[in-house]
């Protein structure tokens, strides 16, 4: 993997200076909110806590390709970088975190990261790996076949597409060309499980053509590689030749939630090693290498995102909790 980005031209990518200046501030602010979501989780804040750290750069690249209010999104529960690309806040998400009553998802009812907005047209999540991709491929058949020009983006880890719901998803996408786009986020582990132990194959891009479409493998921790992928399989979609899968290849490098100990399964000079790729590390050496930016505001635009956050966080944690009296809404039929 890379250790310096493509010196894709950022022009050819229609790119201006102001759109990575953009893109490298939600890389940012998925970073830190992930730092801190883990340290409220150690006060006891946060009970659970799905980190995003390593995936920034496929989340962000990806998702930046999308249009809002037009396309259709469904992320899983890693995303946080799509979902803040697709029009979510900081406040918002501390919302879900904290369980509150104004948590966009489910009210403070779900687990967090299970992320939904109909505000945004984020498609809610289920905890089963792998449901979305059907119902991925269901909304793109209903797109195309009202004649809209939404393009449907579903975002999944390697391990999903282990699942017969994947398998399910891509072949009938590719039996009626729809408009949507596979983006595996392929981290080498399903929790604990490595990739040999999933699946026979080096890459999950190779089994695209035997859905009938294409696949292609990118540098996952390259948000311009991602970019560039993105925006070629969401002409393809809008131009009615069907679906495409991107494999990301990255690594995630906290535990797989807060709840997992990952010293049982992988060795820390793995996790050293693959932060010499760090994502966002990698966009800021590109932005002062390409003179977008000096290392003086890489470091102002840190401390001003983290500012915000620490608001983000205190007017969530002081927002009103559920009503109890609607414990059960939304779980048992309600006449009315
Ligand atoms: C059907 C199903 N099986 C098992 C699980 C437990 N589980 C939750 S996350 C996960 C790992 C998924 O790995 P991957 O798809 O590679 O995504 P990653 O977490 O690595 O980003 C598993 C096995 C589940 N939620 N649903
Ligand atoms: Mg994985």
């Amino acid at each position: 993997m890379a250790t310096r980005l493509s010196d894709t031209s950022r022009e050819a990518l229609g790119l201006t200076p102001d759109d990575l200046l953009a893109m490298y501030r939600t890389m940012l602010t998925a970073r830190l909110v992930d730092e801190a979501a883990f340290r409220l989780n150690r006060q006891g804040k946060a009970p659970f806590v799905v980190p995003v750290s390593g995936h920034e750069g496929c989340q962000i690249g990806t998702a930046w390709a999308l249009e809002r209010g037009r396309d259709v999104w469904l992320p899983y529960y890693r995303d946080l970088g799509v979902v803040l690309v697709a029009g979510m806040t900081p406040y918002e998400v501390f919302l879900g975190l904290f369980a509150k009553a104004d948590d966009p998802a489910s009210g403070g009812r779900q687990m967090p990261a299970h992320w939904s907005s109909r505000r945004l047209g984020i498609i809610s999540g289920s905890s089963p790996i792998g449901t979305q991709i059907p119902h991925a491929a269901g909304i793109a058949y209903a797109v195309k076949y009202r004649g809209e020009d939404g393009v449907v983006a579903t975002w999944f880890g390697e391990g999903a597409t282990s699942e017969g719901d994947w398998h399910e998803g891509l072949n009938f996408a590719g039996i009626h060309r729809l408009p949507v786009i596979f983006v595996c986020e392929n981290n080498r582990y399903a929790i604990s499980v490595e990739q040999s132990k999933q699946m026979a194959v080096a890459n999950v891009a190779d089994r695209a053509p035997a859905y009938g479409f294409p696949g292609v493998v990118v540098d996952g921790n390259d948000v311009l590689a991602c970019f560039a992928a993105m925006k070629e399989a969401v002409a393809r979609a809008r131009s009615g030749e069907g679906p495409t899968l991107i494999e990301c290849k990255t690594y995630r490098f906290q535990p797989h939630t807060s709840d997992d100990d990952d010293r049982t399964y992988r060795s820390r000079e793995e996790v050293e090693e693959a932060r010499l790729h760090d994502p966002v590390s990698l966009f800021a050496a590109f932005l002062t290498g390409q003179g977008l930016a000096r290392d003086e505001e890489i470091a102002a635009m840190a401390e001003e995102v983290k500012a915000d956050l620490n608001v983000a966080i205190d007017k969530a944690w002081n927002a009103a909790d559920p009503d109890p009296a609607t414990l059960t809404q939304h779980v048992f039929h309600e006449d009315s």
